[in-house]
């Protein structure tokens, strides 16, 4: 492999500081929500004691031993799978990296890569035999706590588990996983311990964590976190008129960050992270005080389709002094990474996908 293919950061490298970071940044406010200092990352996978975790009824703790996940509603055949049953079932790795949705500057640190094992999601819910009439598979963790819910300004204070939905196509899709272990290790309770939904392509929110139940039903699910707290209120100008439309939170937009510059000897290089759905990438790019588009080098130990991917690009003759760098990404579709001025009539901070210039000072 070439050197670049594992980007730690060598002994006589030097980092180069983001004169765009708030002084008192500190990307570790807490150990219920940790962000991954994306300046130090040294290889493919983020290490678990590291991933980034956030969560909104915090982390809950479970006994293995007694640990059951339930599998109700529309099913022929209602079951409880332990553990062990889990690890029983024929296991898939899957090189898998996913952002929160509520991803952004200054920092991008809701981010990281993880190699997976699990068992398919579709084997779990043949075992218990899905039902025609099944359209909406609900996902339950066993963190809870007290909701307001409104109804017409009016609000009722209710304990709900954490929920979120699958329409029965995508559940019933190859790709989700119920997965239990992370790097090779059994998830830790802060990825979700003993066992966790990921939907490879999707925002961070739809990986269900301390998944302990999974309903299948008729209609729609319109839990909190469902129907209301992950939308994007979003206009677009549609024959002259713009369009206000509320979309879910599902599949990752296409972005890149750059997540740190370092000096080696004379030269300069700088890393970055590219997020999507899957869909293969045509180019990765880079530029310099507004100068033109140069290509990136994409990591090969960072190909695989649900990876998230690491760039490199050479940056010769940095000059002293401060200096903008932005990155963009196109895919093969001829999606290019949007601008912030693009997004301009996003109302709501979620799926920020937007270029971002960062500020360096070389000395
Ligand atoms: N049970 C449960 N699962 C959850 C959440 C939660 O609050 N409860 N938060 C979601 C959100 S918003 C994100 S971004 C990811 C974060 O996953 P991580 O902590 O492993 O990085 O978990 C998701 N799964
Ligand atoms: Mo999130």
């Amino acid at each position: 492999l070439p050197d670049w293919a594992i980007p730690a950061l060598a002994q006589d490298d030097t980092l180069v500081p983001f004169t765009d970071l708030p002084a008192n940044f500190n990307p570790a406010p807490s150990p219920e929500r940790r962000t991954l200092d994306i300046r130090t990352i040294d290889g493919p996978f983020t290490p678990a004691d590291r991933f980034f975790t956030t969560q909104h009824l915090g982390h809950p703790v479970i006994d293995p031993a007694t640990f059951a996940l339930r599998v109700s509603g529309l099913v022929e055949r209602p079951k409880s799978f332990a553990l062990a049953d889990l690890r029983k079932m024929r296991s898939v790795e899957l090189a898998f990296g996913f952002e929160c949705s509520g991803n952004r500057r200054p920092l991008q640190g809701l981010s990281g890569n993880g190699r997976w094992t699990g068992v398919p999601l579709k084997a779990v819910l043949d075992q218990a035999g899905v039902k025609p009439e099944a359209r909406e598979f609900v996902f339950f963790g066993a963190d809870h706590g007290e909701e307001d819910v409104d109804f017409r300004g009016q609000i009722h204070k209710v304990d709900q588990q954490f929920g979120r939905s699958l329409t029965r196509e995508k559940a019933l899709s190859p790709e989700p996983l119920l997965a239990y272990a992370l790097n090779g290790e059994p998830l830790t309770r802060h990825q979700g311990f003993p066992l966790r939904l990921l939907v490879p392509g999707w925002y961070g929110v739809a990986h269900v964590k301390w998944l302990s139940n999974i309903h299948l039903q008729e209609d729609p699910y319109l839990g909190k976190y469902q129907a209301r707290w992950y939308r994007t209120l979003k206009g677009e100008m549609v024959g002259g008129e713009m369009k206000w439309e509320e979309t879910a939170i599902t599949r990752m937009k296409l972005k890149s960050f750059i997540a740190r510059v370092t000096r080696d000897g004379g030269g300069h290089k700088v890393l970055g992270v590219v997020l999507n759905d899957g869909t293969p990438l045509k180019s990765v790019e880079v530029s310099v005080d507004g100068g033109p588009w140069r290509p990136a080098v994409m990591d090969p130990a960072t190909s695989g389709k649900y990876s998230w991917k690491l760039f490199t690009w050479a940056w010769n003759g940095a000059t002293p002094g401060e200096h903008t760098l932005v990155s963009r990404v196109t895919d093969v579709t001829g999606k290019v990474q949007p601008t912030a001025e693009d997004l301009q009539n996003k109302k709501t901070f979620l799926e920020d996908n937007s270029q971002f210039p960062r500020k360096v000072m070389i000395s």
